[in-house]
């Protein structure tokens, strides 16, 4: 949390753990939290008011598996071939990934013989990792970790990360870590969603416990320099909606491209950082909220079936945030085994298995992962061949 003033922007009530699938016995124990986010008034960060504990959240037992999307997987396959041609050059290169979850990225390091290792406090999906020929250690990455390792496997030429490192509230850790860590002319990169993104096309849902933090271009040129280190470059990916990849090294040890300046002026012109920019947001996920209960009910009052696709962690916000429960969407399938047979956190709403999704298929399909809908909408011809249609819910609800 940075040392600031920070104002409210938006407040999504009372939300569950948005990984804790539940167990039917484990309903009357669930945790919740109120999930608000402000702006620091000092460095612009959006970042949550109340965080929840991470142990609550990264246990042995959490459910989300990267490698479930195809997309992902030759999304992350070509940052690992990228790392490999430009950066760990050397035959003794070391690469250490924060947050490598089931070895998404670093399996294709290792195939090709690249020193890595992997740092991940879940150990199902650390497990996975390993089965892939991954090595990984079961740990958060902190100053803590980061000097073990320095110890036992030397210094990093690159560190990488992905959709983690808005995670961590406690940042100066992680940074301190890099810092023990990164040799003198390494590079720490890492991926995460753009708060500009989520702004423009009202993705509400990508505000749950995990995502402590919402990062802006500027923001993260404040946070990176305040903890001793330069953001050096900036590139913006489609990857889950909008994400920004940020290179980060020592001070003066690589040039500054000029990616940089340019997107914090687009970010000054759009108004990134001003409060005003936020009120609209707020404005347009009311209405998001209402459109959907009316389409749900009036859908469910004429007898159609609905299902939802997906039990991603953002169909929690969507879900509690709306309050839609079973009544409206009698269950979600899902890939994920580990969340199959589960109950959503907070909705209660039942997680089946993928097959049930064609048998038979629903009239409607609510689309909790629109993430992925490319690759889901390719994949599901047949759903929408035979009559079936998918609702969307941001930017507006509609049917396509
Ligand atoms: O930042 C985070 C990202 C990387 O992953 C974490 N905090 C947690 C997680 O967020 P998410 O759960 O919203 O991620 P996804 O990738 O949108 O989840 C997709 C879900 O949909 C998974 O449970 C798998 C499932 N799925 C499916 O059933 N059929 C996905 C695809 C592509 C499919 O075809
Ligand atoms: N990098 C993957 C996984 C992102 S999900 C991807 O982009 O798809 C976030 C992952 O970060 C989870 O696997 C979680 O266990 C891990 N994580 C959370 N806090 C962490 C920390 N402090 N250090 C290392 N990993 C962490």
């Amino acid at each position: 949390m940075c040392a600031g003033p920070v104002r409210e922007w938006v407040d999504l009530g009372r939300q569950p753990v948005s990984n804790a699938f539940l167990k039917p016995e484990e309903v009357d124990s669930e945790t919740f939290f109120r999930l608000a986010v402000g702006i620091c008034a000092d460095c612009t960060m959006v970042q949550q008011l109340e965080p929840m504990p991470t142990d609550n959240m990264f246990r042995a037992d959490y459910p989300y598996r990267s490698s479930t999307s195809a997309g992902l997987r030759s999304h992350f396959e070509e940052v690992a071939r990228q790392l490999r041609d430009t950066e760990l050059t050397g035959v003794d290169d070391l690469v250490v990934e924060i947050g490598s979850n089931d070895g998404i990225m670093l399996h294709t390091l290792s195939a090709a013989g690249v020193r890595h290792l992997g740092v991940d406090p879940s150990a199902g999906a650390a497990a996975a990792a390993v089965a892939r020929g991954v090595r990984v250690r079961v740990d958060f990455f902190d100053e803590r970790s980061a000097t073990e390792i320095l110890a036992t496997d030397g210094p990093a030429k690159v560190i990488f990360s992905a959709n983690t490192v808005s995670h961590v509230a406690d940042i100066d850790t992680v940074f301190r870590g890099v810092d023990r860590l990164l040799t003198p002319d390494g590079i720490f990169v890492f991926e995460d969603r753009y708060v500009s993104d989520i702004v423009e096309y009202a993705y509400f849902d990508q505000i749950y416990d995990e995502h402590f933090y919402l990062f802006a271009v500027r923001s993260v040129d404040a946070m990176v320099a305040r903890l001793g280190f330069e953001l050096v470059d900036v590139e913006r990916i489609p990857i889950h909606g909008g994400s920004v990849r940020y290179t980060v090294a020592r001070p003066g040890s690589r040039e500054r491209r000029p990616s940089v300046a340019r997107m914090v002026e687009e970010e000054a012109r759009y108004g990134i950082g001003e409060h005003e920019t936020y009120l609209r947001f707020g404005r347009q996920i009311e209405r998001i909220r209402t459109d959907l209960v009316a389409l749900l009910t009036d859908l469910r009052d004429a007898g159609r079936r609905v299902v939802g696709y997906g039990a991603t962690s953002k169909s929690a916000t969507v879900t509690n945030y709306c309050g839609i429960g079973p009544d409206l969407v009698p269950f979600i399938c899902d890939t994920t085994p580990e969340k199959q047979g589960r109950l959503s956190p907070g909705a209660h709403i039942p997680v089946r298995p993928y097959a049930a999704f064609s048998d038979p298929y629903p009239d409607y399909a609510l689309l909790l992962a629109w993430n992925h809908a490319e690759e889901i909408m390719a994949k599901e011809r047949q759903f929408v061949e035979q009559g079936g249609r998918w609702i969307l819910y941001v930017p507006h609800v509609r049917i396509v």
